[in-house]
């Protein structure tokens, strides 16, 4: 196993000791399983091998003029790679979407049913999304809009006339660019089905036709599905404030049960964390000789109830197995999306109970204890008495606990950073916008996405973040690379005086906020969404998404999600940089349009690039290109880094 020989330079302390421990132990985990699958096959890394029909397998020649250069239908290295992104989108586009779904039948529920475990928690932002849909709200009961807003919502999946709403939030101008190019999105499932339609064998052939829709889909995901899914759940869980929390394996507690939720959806691990305070179950914990109940989280789950309950994060994507190695994890609840299936062999090692809860995702031989929205408290209760009750098989001589935790803060949202920014009484983007065209700020970065076995463990995530904070750059960030940021201490409140440039020090210093702001989980890449239409809507910066001084990143994505995710901020007009291409680079004309050509159509491009430090400098080369064509004043503060002349 070669999984301890990669370079660690960049590894958490927590992470570092559970992999060390593994290697020791000879247990495998994702790093050797990904040593065991090299060396990869290139065609599929270049996006020329194609499946899709029985007449294949058809993979495209990697030397040049030597035959195949098509497959048996005809079909081209351009056809073929074009088809193979566009799925990925699609199958991204549906994973984010169908959580959104499951949110919005969670509204329904709350709005029909008199004793259902959810409530209606944040009425105003429910007022303005009915005002968003044309729902009338004067004089009108929560629950009476709840109906029709949730009903809405469920209309963006399904409609089979005109066009999606939610969209209509999207600055003018943008609309008017998707408009124009034939790409406004229509309902969600329509997209998805028309994309896979569309690739599916000989129907669309044409590169460019087939990747535009591949961006109407992904509006559709971004603008559609990811954004009722934040929206509903503010509703319904509540939309979070900044709070304090902590993060990194040394969260949990080696006297307490230690209850580990995985996933993505809120419906269960919200009412888990509650249902874990409860004086009862508290009880039971201590008769069977534990001090208390800690409830901790990996991947977007963590996220989603970090940000409404401070629930502390035990780790992200490439941490739920070094979670499991601690010993110290009675159950591990997950729900559905970036689950390794290799938990469950891993869990065999341990005590550790491995609970699947939603239909659409099982493992064999795993427990599987179903979750239901009408039923939610009882099954919660059920998930959290059986976890309590595994604490008496816990083997003492196993457990290990890195001593590493870091602290936080987290809870931004669209309206909530500016409000600060702005002072307390007003929402405002007003101080940002100023500060970027002052040149305090020299503009703002997403970077997101997953962590991945393929990159030094976390360099993408740290050395590109702490790039673009030397060089006045406000980060905003999602999903695993928020977790990453929060291990590597970029989250604690003072970390701007140790990281940021001067002029975003004094903004940070000014508004009290860490230069490294925590938006949420992957469907939150919405609130980034919002927050672009509101730096343009308050004006100064051009008209458009495209016209802003911001890029976005997604320095170690793995996902089908990262790939919808990637086409809908291009596709909205930002340059987009991954690290790992996207599996296209076998056709040139497929590489060529999507990082040169496209930027004509959309404003956005992607941009692809290894190296962290290179990275963050491409990123801000664009951010003061926008500067440059805005004729916003120099910055304000030498810079360590200077695009050119
Ligand atoms: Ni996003 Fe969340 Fe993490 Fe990647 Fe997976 S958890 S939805 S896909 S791995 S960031
Ligand atoms: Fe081969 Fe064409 Fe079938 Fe693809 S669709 S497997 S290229 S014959």
């Amino acid at each position: 196993m070669a999984a301890a020989t990669a370079t660690l330079e960049y590894a958490d302390r927590a992470s570092r000791e559970m992999r060390e421990r593994a290697a020791a132990r000879n247990i495998p985990t994702i790093w050797d399983r990904y040593e065991d699958v090299q060396p990869q096959c290139r065609f599929g890394k270049l996006g020329i091998c194609c499946r899709i029909c029985s007449m294949g397998p058809c993979r495209i020649s990697l030397k040049e003029g030597k035959p195949p250069l098509v497959g048996a239908c005809g079909a081209d290295a351009d056809t073929i790679a074009a088809r193979n992104v566009a799925r990925m989108i699609a199958a991204g586009t549906a994973a984010h979407s169908d959580h959104g779904r499951s949110i919005a039948h969670t509204l329904r529920l709350a709005a029909d049913t008199d004793q259902a475990d959810y409530q209606i928690k944040d009425e105003d932002k429910l007022r303005a999304l009915a005002r968003t849909y044309g729902i009338k709200t004067e004089g009108r009961e929560a629950r009476q809009i709840a109906r029709e807003v949730a009903s809405a919502a469920l209309d963006e999946f399904g409609r089979q006339e005109g066009e999606m709403v939610m969209p209509t939030t999207a600055p003018a101008a943008r609309q008017r660019v998707w408009k124009d190019l034939g790409i406004y999105p229509r309902s969600i499932d329509r997209e998805v089905v028309e994309l896979m339609h569309r690739t599916s064998m000989g129907v669309d052939a044409d590169y460019r036709n087939i990747l535009r829709h591949g961006m109407r889909t992904a509006l559709a995901d971004g603008w559609g599905g990811s954004m009722i899914a934040t929206e509903l759940s503010d509703i319904l869980f509540s939309t979070p404030r900044p709070l304090r929390s902590t993060a990194n394996l040394g969260v949990l507690n080696p006297r307490h049960v230690n209850i580990i939720v995985h996933g993505h959806e809120p419906t269960l691990s919200d009412v888990l964390a509650v249902m874990s305070r409860d004086a009862k179950l508290l009880e039971r914990a201590r008769e069977r000789g534990a001090e208390g109940i800690t409830v901790a989280g990996i991947c977007c789950t963590a996220n989603e109830i970090l940000m409404r309950h401070g629930i502390p994060i035990a780790g992200n994507f490439l941490q739920q197995e070094l979670a499991v190695l601690t010993g110290a994890i009675e159950m591990m609840v997950v729900d559905v999306q970036c689950l390794m299936p290799g938990l469950s062999e891993l869990a065999k090692c341990f005590h550790t109970m491995l609970i699947t809860t939603s239909p659409k995702a099982r493992m064999p031989g795993v427990q599987h204890i179903e979750f239901r929205e009408d039923k939610g408290r009882a099954v919660a209760r059920e998930i959290l008495e059986t976890a309590v009750d595994n604490f008496a098989h816990r083997a003492a001589e196993k457990v290990y606990i890195p001593d590493a935790k870091e602290r936080l803060v987290a809870g931004f949202t669209s309206e909530s950073v500016f409000r600060f920014l702005g002072g307390r009484y007003r929402a405002t983007y007003r101080p940002l916008n100023d500060g970027i065209m002052t040149g305090r700020l020299r503009g703002a970065a997403g970077v997101i996405g997953c962590s991945n076995p393929n990159v030094d463990y976390e360099k993408g995530h740290i050395g590109l973040v702490k790039e673009l904070l030397k060089n006045d750059v406000l980060v905003v960030t999602t999903g695993c690379d928020a977790i990453a940021c929060a291990k590597h201490g970029l989250m604690r409140p003072e970390a701007a005086f140790a990281h940021a440039g001067q002029g975003l020090q004094e903004i940070c210093r000014a508004v009290g906020i860490p230069p490294v702001l925590h938006l949420g989980s992957c469907v939150d890449n919405s609130r980034i969404l919002r927050v672009l239409s509101n730096v343009v809507a308050e004006g100064g910066l051009g008209e458009d998404i495209s016209d802003l001084p911001v890029a976005g990143a997604a320095p170690e994505w793995m996902s089908e999600k990262a790939v919808a995710i990637g086409f809908y901020f291009v596709a909205s007009g930002v340059y987009t940089l991954i690290g790992q291409p996207l599996p296209m680079m076998g056709s040139e004309n497929v590489r060529r349009y999507l990082t040169e050509e496209i930027e004509q159509e959309v404003g956005g491009k992607w941009a692809f690039e290894l190296d962290p430090v290179e990275a963050a400098h491409r990123m801000i080369r664009h951010i003061d290109g926008k500067r440059q064509a805005l004729k916003l004043k120099p910055m304000m503060y030498a810079q360590a880094f200077k695009s050119e002349g």
